[in-house]
């Protein structure tokens, strides 16, 4: 899930310590048939961004078209550096790319679905179609992108598991982290090491 330059130190919205999952998600890749990728991909204008509202602030909640957006640095634009995958990361791998919060007016967290769970990225309908039951979810960032794509991975009825050191934070409240993973666990989501995840698979 997003690993991107502006999920690292360095970069706009950067998780802590976020460069530290490139290797366990390089690592992971060769343990698996089908490998995909997501990438936030927002335009310049996107809503999401707090440059785009007068007066509000980074960490600030406001309602977006009915629903409730937290405002971020301007982060992942189409384009940018910022947007591209980690240096390090392998791309071989990667069988398909999943953009997700290309809509200005709606944000993404999910790699499946928009936050107002109104249009699929295809990602959903591509898992099943290649036949997948089980999906193994690494990444940036645990409390956003990770959480909403694992739960969302749940009620698409697929197996998920979380490889958790393969996963970083940004906890912009501090224990965001924590929360997302005993929210994931609850959904019924398996918290799992990547350790044990390539040794079984391989
Ligand atoms: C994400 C914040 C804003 C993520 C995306 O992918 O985790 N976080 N946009
Ligand atoms: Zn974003």
């Amino acid at each position: 899930m997003d690993i991107q330059k502006d999920f690292v130190p360095g970069g706009a919205l950067p998780a802590e310590n976020g460069r530290e999952v490139v290797p366990v998600a390089n690592r992971l890749m060769d343990a698996f048939e089908l490998v995909v990728a997501t990438q936030d991909w927002h335009p310049a204008g996107h809503l999401s961004f707090a440059s785009n509202h007068e007066g509000q602030e980074v960490g600030d909640k406001i309602n977006l078209k009915g629903l409730e957006q937290a405002l971020w640095p301007d982060h992942c634009v189409q384009g940018t550096e910022g947007a591209e995958f980690v240096d390090g990361l392998r791309k071989g791998p990667i069988e398909k790319v999943f953009r997700k919060g290309v809509d200005k007016e709606i944000d993404s967290y999910s790699g499946f679905y928009d936050n107002g769970h109104r249009r699929p990225t295809g990602l959903s309908d591509y898992l099943r179609e290649k036949g997948v039951e089980e999906v193994y979810i690494a990444g940036l960032a645990t409390d956003v992108c990770v959480k909403y794509t694992t739960l969302d991975a749940l009620k698409e009825g697929f197996d998920t598991y979380v490889a958790i050191d393969g996963c970083r934070g940004v906890n912009m409240e501090p224990g965001d982290v924590a929360a997302a993973v005993e929210e994931m666990k609850e959904a019924g989501a398996e918290i799992v090491q990547s350790d044990e995840v390539v040794n079984f698979v391989s």
